[in-house]
């Protein structure tokens, strides 16, 4: 029986366990990366694990997220970020080198490799060929630490593309076709591979358009071979000594076949306020649009902003538009500027941001009240843009452009002849905002800056004996990270202070939840199904366990977060017969008698509910690692309990 491109890439790294779907693998890693958002926690739990040097093959710290710096906060964060890579053997991405992911793939990424990084759009380098899995902080600074990354044994889905994108249909429209087939849950415990003649037809910027969106189906990454372009690319960025071959094998065996012929897809857009919520830009009509924001880490290449510059030159944005765009990284910002394609974006009245994550992340440019904001992003979670009643439609770089100049939804293929944009043949390549580590002779001289906001990560305890607790929530279906710890220009520059954020935990379901839990002591959240869909950020789990949560209860999770939860040593159920979520209320007492016991042996978790008089059942389906971890208290306890012997 044959391997697919993951199935090989698995094999090669294995460290733990056998290629069995469903049961935990350990995975050798190559290369991480962090973004600042999440990385000052991930370096403080690195610096806990009293690892003097990262043990890696390339580790890598970007500043991207919290570039507005509206306070000392971020500048703080970025300091002690930049301190700790020089002292631990990282290399630091200073802020305005460009968004993690767009300028990992160009630089660093490599078809076969292993990474990990703390930000759930990390599967951007499945785009190259590489296995690339979001994480929480907590397992990337293990990674760096040298230790394996644990992950179940995923299911394999093949994607298979046949023929070739109409003019004006892009790589964002495959992804968008993709989420309305699977939906923002389809993607849950499997990796999605592309394969088929319609792979041929894609540049490596394309495909990592859809691996990186990949994320919002729920996947554990997304991958693409690695070909003849693959090869051309990383010539074109001077790494040509980067590149090997790699394919699926022709008797490679898929859980599920999706066929997607590239010559149907249409201009589409995923509609307010899910990524899988999916219409084509005809169908929506000539709805007024006020806001149009290009960029963020999936549609920030070359290739997209120079389609847009071609859209945009000669012309003016209308009157009803504010466009933002934001390149991707310091080679896209500079190559544009050196071709005078930046001119044109000037010249048509686009506001210029810096090379960040920025508007995706609600760092600025929230759209006006009940404001349209058409967006090249990925994610258009309710709130998620700084206006809690903005409607966010993600659509292609070609249909932003389109209808940027219109002021209505605009399918480009009423633009006329298509722009033909090439890849160059190679890329201006300028490494010189990236700081090499110290060597190992000048590491012990370096000092690691901190600043008041910088707080040490929250210590736990090892499970109790038994559990004791209240109702603190009930949540309905689909809840994201951006519910559980919301992000924006406000809350943001608190990642590094876990104290301060968790008063921000849950405040856009429920504005009582952080002082209740507080005054609760010890509780529970209950939900519906695909809990904690998003982001990685391990602050969705964090805040929640400073704030005395012990056990979140739902119909199913997405991965990170459950991951994130085991870590944190926040017990993660699900119930055994889902019509029980309609019984247990805010405010109910429960009693979870001898869970040490059952975590430690197996089993299903009893739940008394001292409010009603019924007791349930709930699964808790674990590894014995992962068993161990909650027992410990959380992955920092247990990392410190296996180093001590
Ligand atoms: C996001 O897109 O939601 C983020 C911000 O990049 C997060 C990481 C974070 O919350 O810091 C992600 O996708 O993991
Ligand atoms: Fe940044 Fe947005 Fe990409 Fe997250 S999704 S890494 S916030 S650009």
């Amino acid at each position: 029986m044959g391997y697919t491109i993951a199935e090989k890439i698995i094999k090669a790294h294995l460290v733990e366990g056998e290629m069995v779907k469903g049961t935990d693998v350990a995975l050798r890693i190559d290369q991480t990366l962090t973004q600042d958002a999440t990385g000052t926690m991930a370096y403080l739990e690195f610096e806990a694990m009293g690892v003097p040097r990262v043990k890696t093959e390339r580790s890598v710290a970007y500043i991207d997220h919290n570039t507005l710096q509206t306070g000392f906060e971020n500048a703080d964060d970025h300091r002690f970020i930049q301190s700790v890579c020089k002292k631990h053997g990282i290399y630091f991405s200073r802020p305005g080198n460009g968004i993690c992911h767009q300028v990992h793939l160009e630089r660093f990424s490599k078809p076969g490799k292993t990474l990990i990084g703390s930000d759930s759009h990390t599967p951007t380098g499945g785009g190259i060929g590489m296995l690339s899995i979001g994480a929480g902080g907590l397992d990337v600074a293990v990674a760096m630490g040298g230790g394996a990354y644990h992950i179940t044994m995923p299911e394999m889905v093949r994607v298979n593309l046949t023929g070739k994108l109409q003019p004006w249909v892009s790589a964002k429209d495959i992804i968008l076709e993709v989420l309305r087939q699977l939906s923002v849950k389809g993607g849950v415990g499997k990796i999605i591979e592309y394969g088929g003649e319609g792979v041929k037809t894609l540049t490596v910027p394309e495909r990592a358009t859809i691996t990186n969106m990949g994320a919002e189906l729920g996947a554990t990454t997304s991958i693409f071979p690695s070909d003849e372009i693959t090869k051309s690319f990383l010539e074109a960025q001077q790494r040509a000594e980067d590149w090997i071959e790699l394919s699926a094998d022709e008797d490679a065996v898929y859980d599920k076949v999706v066929d997607i012929d590239l010559s149907t897809l249409v201009p589409m857009a995923a509609c307010p306020h899910s990524p899988d919520n999916i219409k084509t830009i005809e169908e929506i009509g000539a709805k007024e649009v006020h806001q149009v924001c290009i960029g963020s880490c999936t549609n920030s290449s070359y290739l997209d902003l120079m389609r847009v510059a071609a859209i945009l030159k000669d012309k003016t944005v209308s009157p009803k538009v504010s466009l933002s765009i934001a390149p991707g990284s310091k080679q896209v910002f500079n190559m544009l500027a050196q071709n005078g394609a930046l001119a044109d974006l000037i010249a048509a009245g686009a506001r210029i941001l810096e090379c960040a994550c920025g508007p995706c992340i609600g760092m600025g440019q929230s759209p006006n009240s009940a404001g349209i904001s058409l967006r090249t992003f990925n994610r258009n979670f309710e709130g998620r843009s700084g206006t809690a009643d903005g409607q966010i439609y993600l659509v292609s770089p070609e249909t932003a452009a389109a209808s940027a100049l219109t002021g209505v939804f605009t399918d480009p293929r009423t633009l006329g002849e298509a722009v033909e944009i090439t890849l160059p043949e190679k890329f201006l390549i300028n490494d010189n905002m990236i700081i090499e580590p110290a060597t190992e002779a000048e590491m012990d001289s370096i000092e690691v800056l901190r600043g008041p906001n910088i707080k040490p990560f929250p210590t736990t305890e090892p499970m109790k004996e038994s559990i004791e607790a209240s109702v603190a929530l009930k949540v309905g279906d689909n809840i994201t990270t951006d519910h559980i710890m919301p992000a924006g220009a406000k809350i943001l520059p608190l990642r590094s202070n876990i104290p301060a954020i968790s008063q921000h935990c849950f405040t856009v379901c429920d504005k009582e939840f952080p002082e209740r839990a507080k005054a609760m002591g010890s509780s529970i959240i209950v939900g519906g199904v695909n809990y904690g869909q998003g982001s990685s950020r391990e602050h969705a789990a964090l805040a929640p366990l400073y704030l005395g949560v012990k056990a979140v209860l739902v119909k199913s999770f997405a991965r990170i977060h459950r991951a994130n939860l085991i870590n944190a040593g926040i017990l993660p159920l699900e119930f055994t017969n889902e019509a029980d979520y309609d019984d247990i209320m805010l405010g109910n007492e429960i009693v979870m008698p001898d869970i040490r016991k059952i975590v430690e042996e197996g089993g299903d978790v009893v739940i008394e509910n001292k409010t009603t008089g019924k007791t349930i059942t709930a699964k808790c389906e674990l590894t014995q690692r992962m068993r161990d971890i909650i027992l410990a208290g959380g992955l920092l306890n247990y990392t410190k309990e296996q180093s001590n012997g």
